[in-house]
């Protein structure tokens, strides 16, 4: 029988007793609910081949293929590898591989005009120290705001591009780079549970749209300083075999970046964007 427990400061649920691959949409359905609800859902134990996981991500909404071309899977372009790659052909680390996700708190996808919902990595290989995921909620970061900020960044919108100020972008093939940024609300009303989160990301945002610089500079500043609110966070521990999936809307993550190079930690990754109507899809 399928368990579902609150992890972390109400920042992610895990659950248990359950095999992906044998899921009917009832079966589907509280596991989406407890993912609206806490952001951050992990599933332990399970055995998958590409396709199972393609299809189970599916659920979910529109799997995209990413930007970074150069790090797709071969045969199948909705899949990111991660962890794969990270030598040099002298022997030195490649630190766009092994320390990918690892600059910083950060959403997914905002450089896109519809940018990703959500985010799911399987674990193919984990290390035996280091390594973690963490995760922070942006609605509470949005709840801790003063009112000053909040009535400031009302009906306000932030661009978004790929490099964000430090323009790194070293992962992106030469004709994808250097793209218009993308325009969001930086106070954004969840699509689906219709709560406000803080939408930001310090890496992606260049400016907030009708500030002069100075204070658009110093309002980022601020934002930075206040994104991870308190008892907020949920740090993954990973498993070969863990399912994790973050919701790009109300949750910010970054990758510790601090295993053993000589050790694996692989993962397929997909990136999931809304359907037209921005819920769930029969798969
Ligand atoms: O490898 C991780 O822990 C997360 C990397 C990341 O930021 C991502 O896949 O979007
Ligand atoms: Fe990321």
């Amino acid at each position: 029988m399928l368990k579902i427990q609150p992890v972390g400061s109400n920042t992610a649920a895990e659950i248990t007793d359950v095999d992906v691959k044998l899921l009917d949409d009832d079966g589907f359905a509280p596991i989406y609910d407890a993912w609206l609800k806490y952001g951050v859902t992990v599933v332990r134990d399970q055995e998958l081949e590409i396709e199972d996981f393609l299809h189970y991500s599916r659920r979910y909404g529109h799997v995209a293929p990413h930007p970074s071309k150069s790090t797709r899977h071969p045969d199948f372009p909705e899949i990111t590898v991660l962890g794969v790659g990270k030598f040099n052909a002298d022997g030195t680390l490649n630190n766009a591989i092994f320390k990918r996700g690892a600059a910083g708190f950060h959403t997914d996808g905002a450089y896109d005009e519809v940018p990703f919902k959500a985010t799911q990595l399987y674990a193919l290989a984990a290390p035996s120290i280091g390594g973690n995921t963490h995760f922070s909620n942006m609605y509470q970061a949005h709840d801790a705001l003063p009112d000053r900020l909040k009535s400031l960044l009302k009906n306000r919108r932030g661009a978004f591009s790929y490099g964000g100020r430090k323009a790194s972008q070293a992962l992106l093939n030469e004709e994808d780079r250097d793209k218009t940024p993308a325009f969001h609300d930086i106070l954004r009303v969840h699509s689906e549970t219709k709560r406000t989160s803080l939408y930001f990301d310090p890496g992606k945002i260049l400016y907030i749209e009708g500030m002069e610089k100075e204070q658009s500079d110093d309002v980022l500043d601020e934002l930075t300083e206040r994104m991870i609110a308190p008892d907020a966070e949920y740090c993954h521990q990973w498993r070969a075999g863990d399912i994790v999936i973050w919701d790009n809307r109300c949750m910010v993550h970054k990758a510790a970046g601090d295993y053993p190079p000589e050790q694996d930690r692989i993962h397929w990754r997909v990136s999931i964007k809304e359907s037209a109507d921005g819920n769930r899809v029969a798969a």
